[in-house]
């Protein structure tokens, strides 16, 4: 009984900690990121965890935002000793689990940016997902890190 009470304090505790995160339904969509962009950069890559307490599995299947002319979904890949990003269908969010979008694996790619990303904006980003359909996000714009991979295509 105690253990499950200090479980659930503790869920309140890292839910309070991430105070920027989006629910649709058994899905939360925990702080989505980007990171800021040198003018002139054509494209940018957009962060998340989505977190699925579901018993079904449910799939990222695209999305929109105003901020750039078109949002895919990528994953990298090393090919021949060099890291490449390729374009997927769909990223899975498993039943009673959660998937990571991180920097070196998969992520949501912007192309066409209309402005630069500046550190400490936020801008809207509409989610598609299979079950949970449309879900609009708020997107934090972070520091810029080191340059982005290139791109293989
Ligand atoms: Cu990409």
């Amino acid at each position: 009984m105690t253990r499950l009470f200090a479980a659930f304090c503790l869920t309140l505790l890292v839910a309070t900690s991430h105070a920027h995160e989006f629910e649709a339904g058994k899905l939360l969509i925990v702080h989505p990121w980007a990171r800021a962009t040198a003018p002139g950069a054509p494209v940018a890559g957009v962060f998340v965890t989505l977190d699925n307490s579901a018993g079904d599995a449910d799939r990222l299947v695209g999305g929109e935002t105003a901020v750039a002319e078109r949002l895919e979904l990528h994953t990298m890949k090393m090919d021949n000793g060099v890291m490449k990003m390729r374009k997927v269908d769909a990223i899975d969010v498993p039943a009673k689990g959660t998937q990571k979008l991180a920097p070196g694996g998969l992520h949501i790619m912007l192309f066409g940016l209309k402005a630069p990303l500046k550190e400490g904006e936020q801008f809207p980003v509409t989610l598609q997902f299979e079950k949970a359909g449309k879900v609009p996000v708020k997107v934090k714009v972070e520091a810029l890190g080191a340059a982005a991979p290139a791109h293989g295509n």
